[in-house]
């Protein structure tokens, strides 16, 4: 009886407008007479959100009911961006809804603008793990994601006279996407203390008591797969006060302020998004978060795993837990405690469970950002779990021992405790000990965290533990969503939208490569978008550049390592080469456009200063009367997912320069080169498997090599190394003030000149600005630079997240899709 009312997706066009028209007059209650932009979003998003409730519920149901195995995947950031436009071409349509919103008296493009990015990330990592739910669901995996429901999201960055300046980005104002589930909630302890106690059969038993209980509160975001029905879950927690704790009688007494002071410090938990910054480093708030959405999600999979009545042995048999990063390591001391302290299981039974339940993922070597919480901290916070932790190391380091006897070397550096001052967890260690596959995200990183950061561990537990799974984009958001004319042309020549599914089918693109007519296309769509692009540079900055120059794109979080210093002592030194020349020469020049975008950790002073030095740079060259089209230097304002859909497909180079070694892969450098950009990059991360499946006349590789950085580094400090020449005549600019005041930048300048160069900008400058030389070149060749566009475009099949998670389920998961038919 319930399946005849049932509603169904609409048909047509007329069916949704009808649901949008519904929406605004009874769920917004407005007339249609009033009815902007900002309500068209919403009704229309409303409409598509019945929509996906529907195959939402019936994933759900059909997932549970075949009792497959499920992956869950742990991520402290989901950088999701919009969500309105993925749904409409997800489910296939978009067509339709334009067609019916411009019936209504809208442009779809308006409508899609009104959204509010979710912006529950910081970059790549958290932008990844978008990624990877839009594969699961579309490959049809049974998964869900879990993670926190921030308050705030990252910042807003508003660039003020030059400098960084950040906003809170409050978003949950309107956001139809999320379902509160007020009855599915867990209670979270922390602090208090750990009664130890004998049971009948003389087993001494622990038990974590009394500290103060914070309640977590599900709420559920619908993933729809591309062109299937599956449709998956995000599970995010929001922290409440618990019921208890609101205190009825401080608040009854007239002690409101106080009563409330206590619901807002549970609030706090789920309040802000760690923006990564060097100065989070210890924050109890963040073990806080990252203990109560880890206790929260083990809940919650276990309670689904408890009511199929299996053994516990069965638990990795229908549970896979995968680990972005180290954020979530102490899911494998929760589920530990689970298994002893609540449900009574033996040591070393509870612990072969938890080790072939989790996966851990690696995503940087950078040894400033291994994560580490002091063990005063954690007694405090989590008394049982760190005695969980010391058991768990005594007897890791015991099994060290009887396989490396009398080795106090490597005991200690193995050790899950660092014997310092407070002591501390070092939670990568934990992690790979609790995990039975560690994997890092590009090729070169893979073999980097083998053979230096964990390379005592691979003499441990032997090679086969460690694995390397190339990091993947959804070709969904990357190209159809953000370049939607490119996509067309491309399903023209491949044989429809199978490559959406299916990347690799991209290759049939080189059997075109000379088609005259096919190359005009795509070289009026590179075109097209490099103009809306100059739209926006104008309205949000002020700066006219002309879209027939070469657009030259840096875009991501500003760190030194990822050396957005060495692009602007570049294009300073370009600006300078420029006003040496006569007319003349300059007429003959290449006109070039320099964009900047990325965010600034708030605490990272040197980060800041790079920003102000490239606002201040584009402030004198976009000025100067002699320069003109030839160079423009400009910084786009708060980069986001949203801006990178319109930035990245704009592009004709993207810079990709990282110290070598230090980029664990970059996912950008795939968003640009699949929409047909070039890039300049070091070979580092997956820029290296980039030239692999591209060739490596299709990408402008330079710089040092990761195997030389040590001793390049050692050169620096043992003063064997003069700098390079034109980056001192760079050097002698800034301090003399044409940008401002030089003591503004004294920071960045020393860091290169004078303390060790740790990033090495001044080894790889010279290479650096001959590689932009054969750039320059290489576009005023306007054939052969589409050629190369074209070429390497059918030849990035193998970056697909598809890929990516495929082989994750089938060497880190072992769990097979559920398909489905479209109308079962
Ligand atoms: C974090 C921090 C925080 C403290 C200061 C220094 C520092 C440096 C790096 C990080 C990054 C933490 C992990 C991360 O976000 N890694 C990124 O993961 C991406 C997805 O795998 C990958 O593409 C990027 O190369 C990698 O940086």
């Amino acid at each position: 009886a319930w399946l005849k009312h049932q509603t169904s997706p609409f048909k047509d066009k007329d069916g949704f407008e009808r649901e949008v028209v519904r929406h605004v007059e009874t769920t917004l209650a407005r007339s249609l007479y009033n009815c902007d932009e900002s309500a068209a979003y919403a009704a229309c998003a409303l409409a598509f959100r019945d929509r996906l409730i529907l195959e939402w519920n019936r994933t759900q149901q059909r997932q549970t009911f075949a009792d497959s195995k499920r992956v869950y995947y742990l991520s402290l950031e989901f950088l999701m961006g919009r969500a309105l436009d993925n749904a409409m071409l997800n489910v296939g349509q978009k067509d339709l809804a334009k067609a019916g919103l411009a019936e209504l008296g809208f442009r779809i493009e308006d409508v899609i603008q009104q959204e509010h990015d979710a912006a529950l990330g910081n970059g790549g990592l958290g932008r990844l793990a978008a990624c990877f739910l839009d594969s699961l669901a579309s490959l049809n995996y049974p998964a869900w994601g879990y993670g926190l429901r921030y308050r705030y999201g990252i910042f807003k960055q508003e660039i003020i006279d030059g400098y960084q300046v950040e906003v809170p980005d409050y978003w949950l104002d309107f956001n139809p996407w999320e379902f509160p589930r007020h009855d599915v909630t867990v209670d979270i302890q922390f602090y208090g203390h750990v009664v130890k106690s004998t049971d009948e059969s003389g087993k001494t038993v622990c038990r974590w008591e009394g500290g103060e209980t914070v309640k977590a509160v599900a709420y559920d975001v619908p993933i729809p797969g591309y062109d299937t029905p599956t449709t998956n879950n995000l599970r995010l927690w929001s922290s409440k006060a618990a019921s208890g704790e609101f205190d009825f009688q401080k608040f009854n007494s007239g002690d409101y302020e106080s009563s409330v002071a206590d619901q807002q410090r549970a609030e706090t938990i789920s309040a802000v998004l760690y923006p990564n910054d060097n100065l989070d480093r210890g924050k109890e708030l963040r073990l806080k978060q990252q203990y109560f959405w880890v206790a929260a999600s083990l809940y919650d999979i276990v309670r689904r795993f408890k009511k199929s009545k299996r053994p516990w042995k069965e638990f990795p048999d229908k549970v896979a837990i995968q680990l972005n990063d180290t954020h979530p390591t102490l899911a494998i001391v929760e589920l530990q405690r689970i298994l002893v302290d609540l449900e009574g299981l033996e040591w070393d039974e509870a612990w072969n469970i938890v080790v072939n339940t989790f996966g851990y993922t690696n995503h940087t070597v950078l040894p400033e950002a291994l994560e580490k919480w002091s063990v005063p901290l954690i007694q405090h916070l989590l008394p049982r779990h760190l005695q969980i932790i010391y058991d768990v190391n005594l007897f890791f380091l015991q099994s060290v021992e009887r396989q490396f006897p009398n080795n106090r070397d490597l005991l200690r550096e193995v050790s899950i405790i660092e014997e310092s001052q407070p002591k501390m967890v070092r939670m990568a260690h934990l992690a790979i000990v609790g995990s039975h596959k560690v994997n890092g995200v590009a090729e070169l990183h893979s073999d980097l965290i083998k053979t230096t950061i964990f390379k005592d561990f691979v003499e441990i537990f032997g090679p086969d533990k460690f694995t390397n799974v190339t990091n993947g984009i959804t070709p969904r958001r990357w190209l159809h969503q953000a370049n939607p004319r490119l996509s067309e042309l491309i399903a023209s020549k491949t044989g429809g939208k199978g490559f959406l599914t299916d990347l690799t089918l991209l290759s049939k693109l080189e059997l075109y490569v000379d088609d005259k007519e096919f190359r005009k296309e795509w070289a009026e769509i590179k075109y097209a978008n490099k103009v809306r692009l100059a739209k926006h540079i104008k309205a949000t900055t002020g700066v006219t550049v002309s879209p027939s120059a070469l657009f030259d794109v840096q875009v991501k979080r500003i760190h030194e390592y990822k050396r957005q210093q060495m692009n602007i002592f570049g294009a300073i030194h370009r600006y300078l080469t420029l006003k040496a020349m006569t007319p003349e020469e300059r007429q003959k020049q290449l006109p070039r456009v320099s964009i900047f975008g990325g965010k600034a950790a708030p605490g990272y002073w040197m980060a800041k200063q790079i920003i102000h030095l490239i606002n201040n740079v584009g402030a004198v060259v976009n000025n100067d009367k002699d320069i003109g089209d030839l160079l423009k230097v400009v910084f786009l304002e708060d980069y986001n997912v949203s801006k990178a859909e319109m930035i990245i497909p704009a592009s004709d180079i993207s810079e990709h320069i990282s110290t070598a070694g230090t980029e664990a892969s970059g996912t950008s450098n795939m968003k640009f080169v699949l929409n047909g950009g070039l890039i300049i990059g070091t070979c580092d991360g997956a820029n290296i498997e980039i030239t692999r499946e591209i060739g490596e006349n299709n990408i402008f590789l330079f710089g040092n090599l990761a195997e030389d950085v040590e001793e390049l580094r050692h050169a620096h400090l043992y003063g064997q190394h003069t700098i390079d020449a034109d980056l001192a005549r760079v050097f002698d600019e800034i301090e003399r003030g044409t940008f401002g005041n030089p003591q503004d930048f004294a920071g960045m300048v020393s860091a290169v000149r004078d303390h060790g160069d740790y990033y090495l900008v001044s080894d790889d400058f010279h290479s650096y600005l001959e590689t932009h030389a054969l750039v320059d070149e290489a576009y005023r060749d306007q054939e052969q630079w589409l050629t190369k566009c074209i070429t390497s475009v059918a030849r990035m099949g193998f970056f697909s997240s598809d890929r990516c998670i495929n082989e994750y389920a089938e060497g880190i998961w072992n769990i097979e899709p559920l398909v489905v038919d479209r109308d079962k």
